[in-house]
């Protein structure tokens, strides 16, 4: 059976169909018909069948009676009735902002909507914020500030018309990969399209482009003024679209009189060949017919993001390229239903289909639409204002759904202590394992993709239905049911039963008919739209009246603004440009970003063994020369240090990197490491509009960590034998599920070592992969517990000890497969004998090269090294000898097959085989 849904990773917002036998997923493909994809899917989202599986769930309901106690399973009713009594107490002992909750982009429409209603229409506060403020609230304050509502006015089809396309602060080959598809697929078919990246790092992305601006973090206001200042020079500023159609150009005119490509050039470290670049951006922007822009984080995670995106909106607007075919500044969404969060009013200062709590007509309709007597006026707590309330003891309840503050908000220490200080934190969550698991007093399992039924809504304005295939397992339940039911509970409580009524939906639908209703007349509507609707016409873009046959591909067509005089704004930017400076104690510039096979804290890309492939391990790549200075080689672990915190990662030199910058993917937390990540270093200084924190930058020291005692510790599987692999199991393990276990096992573990990394290995048979590296020898007896855990102690194994230089060797030989692995003190050999395992290569020849200190592999064995392209299993390695053997990108194709599937890797190919290339 198949049944239509999307992809519950970004916001490129891709249909796929679920293949299922009612029970459970057995495939997943993209939907053809989806106008975002068109059947194509990226890495993750060809993946996401492997991720539906039951380990690593929370299946019930789980409740701790005093913090320090262990949770215990309780009933649906226990769990439920249990908040309402804690959030009714603290409601009526301390008012209802002491409560509040922190929700996802995440989250379906649906879930989205009675949240929202729950907190401002039931409790009496605003209080309800979500991780979109540390995601897409810069790019909302800029189009509110610009364009007069949070609407992107743009489709991906645009990518296909525009003759220039400036991607600022984006990676979109990684982040948003089916988005770069269509974007590659236009320069393909127009070769003159000219692309221009802005990113302090050479990405994938960047490398594509026909011109890449590596400017410093921070400096993007001043490279945007600075074309502007280009563009009023040579005059290809529209004049009669700003005199007609904006108000207050004269005022940004005046600012960017001084801001010559010369003096942004300097302040954004473009070198002697700044100053013409920036010139050459600017004469393609203001000469190509159509010119748009796309950004994401880069500019968004700012304490400037709002003016970062006012900046470059204005690029759009002095030129009048805007509301035109391949034209518009494009804020790409990061989460799946972002959109929706904000067509909802989620977040704590927004009110419902873009209404604003400022405004007492606004906060009056909402009121009449709910059925209550008024919405409260005071803005709420975001998200770093409501980890500091907490902290200081103002929030004394918290209900946290589909997202991992734990792991992903900034400066986590002080977070994790809020959390700690919180009298009672309920988390809803779909796993069992989150970094922010342990400071949960009350679990609740929810339902996840493939589960559930609701709505979502792209970058581009388009809402999909998206349908539930199979049941979910165990307690676990769909989002807005829970929501529902702890209303009424909380209802009757608070005195006020007409949470009956309020919350008395029979499923989602009854849900999106009232959040369309609530649309009606504004920028958003779409009473037009209902489930039959998007099931008979398929996915549609807003706005969409009661009426319309079609929605609208492109906004403000008409010159016609969202404002008060239907005029757009150009707004004067201001802001420092990091809230950090560099200095001797903090030289380098730490940023932070995504990898292209991982998705966040990696409670669901985590589980899939391939999506290891690419990056195998969390790391701080930087220039090579910083790592000289330093002494720093590839490979070595470092302590990394800000003013907040200090964590010990490996370092890998990378291409990509300037000197004096750095960068780590956000994904790995305390499953992965030994601490909790990245965002231990990360500072929560905030937009003074948006209150985004700056996620993308940070000043940190990076030196050598002298860890001389080491081990590797690897597991795969033998021959699966049926029933044989666990015990007291609920269902019989496949080998996939015997590794999770296996992984869940060593978690604890991570934390007794000055370094530990845990990951998984391997494709169709995944092997649990954990690094470890001590100031100390390693306590034996801790290698014993370890060796028994995994089943490297009995007589499978091959063991080699030298107890005088610390070196221990075990290997676990099953039907000639080499499946399990302890190396210490003398490690040299791990990365073949990793690809022997996770390849299954024959051991037969082997056997006595095992364990030798070969760091290189005898001839027998085969190492392959990183995967590059995923779908079909090619090697670096591979790769790097066809070039050195001529291949050029379409030759790899044919031989290799390489990038023939998702195209996830296509950039990453093309750009080794231009670098062999140049090498040549
Ligand atoms: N594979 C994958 N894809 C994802 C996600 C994921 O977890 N994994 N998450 C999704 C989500 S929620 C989001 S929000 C998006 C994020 O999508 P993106 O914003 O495209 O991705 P990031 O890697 O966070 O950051 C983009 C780039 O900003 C650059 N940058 C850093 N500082 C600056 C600066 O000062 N100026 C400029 N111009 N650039 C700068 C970084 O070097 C980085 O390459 O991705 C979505 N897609
Ligand atoms: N340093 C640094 N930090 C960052 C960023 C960065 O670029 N750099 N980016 C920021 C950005 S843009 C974002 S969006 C955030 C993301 O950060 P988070 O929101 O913390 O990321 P996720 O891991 O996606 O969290 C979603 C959680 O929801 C759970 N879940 C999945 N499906 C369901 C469901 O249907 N219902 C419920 N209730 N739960 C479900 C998942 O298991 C997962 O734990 O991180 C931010 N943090
Ligand atoms: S681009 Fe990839 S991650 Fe994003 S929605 Fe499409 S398949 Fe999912
Ligand atoms: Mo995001």
């Amino acid at each position: 059976m198949e049944t239509k849904a999307t992809c519950p990773y970004c916001g490129v917002g891709c249909g796929v169909l679920i293949e299922h036998d009612g029970a459970r997923i057995t495939g997943v493909r993209g939907d053809p018909d989806h106008p975002a994809n068109f059947g194509r899917l990226c890495t993750k989202g060809a993946t996401l069948h492997f991720t539906a599986r039951r380990e690593t769930r929370l299946l019930y309901p789980e409740l701790r009676k005093a913090k320090g106690d262990a949770r215990r399973r309780v009933s649906w009713d226990e769990a439920l009735d249990t908040a309402a009594q804690r959030f009714a107490d603290v409601i009526e002992e301390h008012g209802p902002d002491a409560v509040a909750f922190y929700i996802s982009g995440q989250l379906l429409t649906e879930d989205y909507y009675v949240f929202n209603k729950l907190m401002k229409g039931l409790i009496g506060s605003n209080n309800v914020d979500t991780n979109s403020r540390l995601c897409m609230s810069s790019a909302v304050a800029a189009y509110k500030q610009t364009l007069g509502a949070d609407a992107p006015p743009c489709s991906y089809e645009d990518f296909a018309e525009t003759d220039c396309l400036l991607i600022a602060g984006g990676n979109p080959s990684y982040a948003h990969p089916i988005a770069f598809r269509r974007i590659e697929d236009a320069k393909a078919a127009r070769p003159d399209m000219k692309i221009i990246v802005v990113d302090p790092r050479r990405t994938d992305t960047a490398a594509t482009a026909d011109l890449h601006l590596p400017i410093l973090p921070g400096t993007d206001i001043w490279l945007f003024n600075a074309m502007l200042n280009v563009l009023l020079w040579e005059g290809l500023v529209d004049n009669a679209f700003v005199r007609e159609h904006t108000e207050g150009f004269d005022a940004l005119r005046e600012h960017v009189r001084e801001i010559t490509p010369a003096v942004a050039a300097e302040v954004c470290g473009l070198g002697p060949k700044g100053a013409d670049d920036i010139r050459t951006a600017a004469l393609w922007w203001g000469q190509s017919p159509r010119a748009m822009s796309l950004w994401c984080q880069g500019l968004n995670q700012s304490t400037h993001g709002t003016h970062n995106g006012a900046a470059l909106i204005a690029l759009s607007l002095a030129t009048g390229k805007i509301g035109k075919p391949g034209c518009g500044p494009f804020s790409m969404t990061g989460q799946p239903n972002a959109m929706g969060g904000r067509e909802v009013g989620g977040l704590a200062n927004l009110l419902s289909a873009h209404r604003d709590l400022a405004n007492p007509e606004h906060r009056a309709e909402v009121a009449r639409l709910w059925g209550v007597a008024d919405v409260p006026e005071k803005p709420g707590l975001t998200a770093v204002e409501l980890f500091d309330a907490m902290h200081e003891g103002r929030i004394k309840a918290l209900w946290i759904a589909c997202t991992n503050p734990a792991q992903s908000m900034p400066e986590l220490e002080r977070v994790r202590e809020a959390l700690a200080r919180c009298d009672f934190v309920v988390l809803q969550e779909a796993y069992g394992n989150t970094e922010t698991v342990p400071f949960a007093d009350l679990m609740l399992p929810a339902a996840t993709w493939g589960e559930k039924e609701g709505t979502v809504t792209n970058s581009e304005r388009r809402i999909t239905h998206v349908n539930r295939a199979i049941p979910a397992p165990g307690e676990a339940r769909a989002d807005w049911a829970i929501v529902c039911d702890f209303a009424r509970k909380l209802g009757s409580l608070i005195g006020k039963p007409e949470a009956g009524r309020m919350f008395g939906y029979a499923g989602p639908e009854p849900i999106f008919a009232e959040h369309a209703e609530t649309t009606r007349g504004r920028d958003l509507d779409i009473t037009g739209l209902s489930y039959a609707v998007l099931d008979t016409e398929g996915p549609q873009q807003w706005p969409f009246p009661e009426g319309a046959a079609a929605g609208r591909k492109r906004l403000y067509a008409d010159g016609r603004f969202p404002t008060a005089d239907g005029r757009a704004r150009f707004v004067v930017p201001t802001g420092k440009l990091t809230a950090e400076r560099a200095d001797a104690r903090y030289p380098l510039h730490l940023t932070t970003g995504r990898l292209r096979d991982q998705w966040h804290g990696m409670s669901r890309t985590g589980k899939v063994a391939r999506l290891y492939n690419h990056v195998d391990e969390a790391r701080i790549e930087l220039n090579a020369d910083d790592m000289h200075l330093r002494g720093i080689h590839d490979g070595d672990l470092v302590r990394v240090r800000s003013r907040r915190g200090e964590i010990v990662l490996r370092a890998a030199a990378s291409g990509e990197i300037r000197s004096g910058q750095a960068f780590v993917a956000m994904h790995w937390g305390s499953n992965a490491l030994n601490s909790a990540g990245i965002n231990v270093l990360t500072l929560r200084e905030f937009d003074p509009y948006s209150k985004q924190p700056e996620l993308k930058h940070a000043t940190v020291q990076v030196e050598k960590a002298n860890l001389p005692h080491q081990a590797l510790i690897m597991r795969g599987e033998g021959e699966h034998k049926r029933g044989e692999a666990t015990t007291g199991a609920e269902e019989e393990k496949d080998p996939t599920g015997v590794t999770l276990e296996r992984a869940a096992l060593l978690i604890p573990w991570l934390e007794r070592f000055a370094y530990a990394s845990l990951a998984l290995a391997g494709r169709d048979h995944p092997a649990v992969v954990l690094r470890i590296a001590h100031d100390q020898p390693i306590p034996p007896a801790w290698l014993d517990e370890l060796d028994a855990l995994l089943g490297l102690d009995d007589d499978h194994c091959l063991a080699y000890s030298d107890a005088r230089r610390g070196i221990t060797k075990r290997a676990r030989i099953e039907d000639g497969l080499l499946v399990g692995l302890r190396l210490t003190g003398e490690t040299a050999a791990a990365g073949w004998l990793r690809d022997v395992l996770v390849e299954r290569q024959p051991t037969a020849e082997l056997r006595r090269w095992i364990l030798a200190p070969l760091a290189s592999p005898p001839a027998a064995a085969k190492s392959r090294g990183r995967i590059v392209c995923n779908c079909l299993n090619v090697s670096e390695s591979d790769i790097v000898a066809a070039i050195a053997g001529g291949a050029g990108f379409d030759a790899l194709q044919e031989k290799l097959k390489c990038g023939t599937s998702c195209g996830s890797c296509v950039p990453e190919i093309r750009r080794m085989v231009a670098a062999g290339r140049s090498a040549a």
